[in-house]
């Protein structure tokens, strides 16, 4: 138990927003393990058995709802927060101001929380927050081409909600860690960047595999979707053309390397937001090799034109070497080891397991 200056007695919590999500399967797995903080993990919805039994507390929260997160984390010392609730790309076209509501407002919320937090015990509050490939904005599918792999600060001109939302984020994280308040009599910003009362770390994550879940709302789905059916035996018809070509990496690869930047000192950080991807196929390619494992595949490509744009805004590759220089970054797989160690081995036991 650690003592506030209040005099009360606080737990003290690693915080998962978005709990229930893809990642926080994953990430609460990996946290549940070796930790010796209390994981409080909250969702929109409740959070399945097999994760609740894993955390010390799981609620129902909105992120937009201030007051409810007030209450509920005046329960413990915060001293991470994971924010993982989000809107994605597709399902924020559906209802865009409903995303930035969710995508900035939350965010705004937790950071606000962190703050106060770091200020009331001193230290401050470490919050890692998924950015995403979708930050990234071309003028044409040539112009794409040509940038290949991208660093983090070019060609940031998103072109959804969803990407405009992870874009403002990523530099509300770094008014946070180093600008917060600084007028104010009593800030503690810009004295000294590695302290603060927020510590921010992002990584921008490209499409994300996953063997345990299948994503909803995004747009980058058509691979977890297409392998997926694969393995259910079901038809799969792609929404954007064989040729196009983004960023990913497997579900654990992006756990891991999630968790490796929270781990790394702070004074080893040169910069706030961090690119990771392992491998830039293309949808053709994809399908290739999901019929080398799944031989009844049966996958066609039916170009939804307006999904089609959006992954054609998204950059071919991503540049990863910073992430690789400050906290040692690595892919773990190629796409065919991929498949051969991970997804194929493990999605094949999931779908056997319930038939
Ligand atoms: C999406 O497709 O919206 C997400 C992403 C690439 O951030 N999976």
């Amino acid at each position: 138990m650690e003592q506030s200056n209040l005099g009360e007695r606080r737990k003290p919590a690693v915080f998962i927003t978005g709990a229930g999500g893809e990642v926080g399967h994953g990430l609460i797995s990996s946290l549940s393990g070796d930790r010796n903080l209390d994981i409080v993990a909250t969702d929109l919805r409740d959070i399945e058995q097999s994760l609740r039994v894993q955390c010390a507390e799981t609620y129902l929260a909105d992120v937009c709802d201030r007051d409810a997160l007030d209450r509920l984390l005046a329960m413990y010392q915060v001293k991470e927060i994971y924010h993982l609730a989000a809107v994605l790309s597709t399902r924020a076209e559906l209802a865009p101001e409903v995303a930035h509501q969710v995508n900035v407002n939350g965010t705004v919320n937790i950071l606000q929380i962190a703050a106060e937090q770091g200020r009331m015990y001193g230290e401050p509050v470490k919050v890692v927050f998924p950015s995403s490939i979708a930050v990234y904005g071309f003028g044409s599918l040539t112009q794409k081409i040509q940038a290949g792999a991208v660093s983090e600060y070019e060609y940031c001109k998103p072109s959804t909600m969803y990407g405009c939302n992870k874009l403002y984020c990523e530099h509300l994280g770094r008014y946070y860690a180093h600008s917060y308040r600084q007028l104010a009599q009593d800030s503690v910003a810009g004295d000294d960047k590695n302290r603060g009362v927020v510590d921010f770390r992002c990584v921008r994550y490209p499409g994300l595999i996953s063997a345990e879940t299948i994503p909803t709302g995004g747009t980058s789905d058509f691979v977890p979707e297409m392998l997926h059916a694969a393995a259910r035996g079901v038809p799969y018809k792609c929404f954007i053309r064989e040729d196009s070509r983004i960023p990913f990496m497997t579900m654990p690869e992006a756990i891991d390397a999630t968790l490796k930047l929270a781990a790394a000192p702070r004074n080893s950080l040169t910069q706030i937001v961090y690119n990771i991807a392992s491998f830039s196929p293309s949808a053709g390619e994809v399908a290739e090799l999901v019929k080398q494992h799944f031989p009844k595949a049966n996958i066609s490509f039916e170009p939804d034109e307006r999904r089609q744009a959006i992954v054609d805004s998204w950059p071919e590759a991503l540049d990863c070497s910073v992430a690789g220089n400050d906290w040692g970054f690595a892919p773990t797989y190629t796409l065919e080891k991929a498949f051969e160690e991970y997804l194929v081995p493990r999605i094949t036991k999931q779908y056997e397991s319930v038939s």
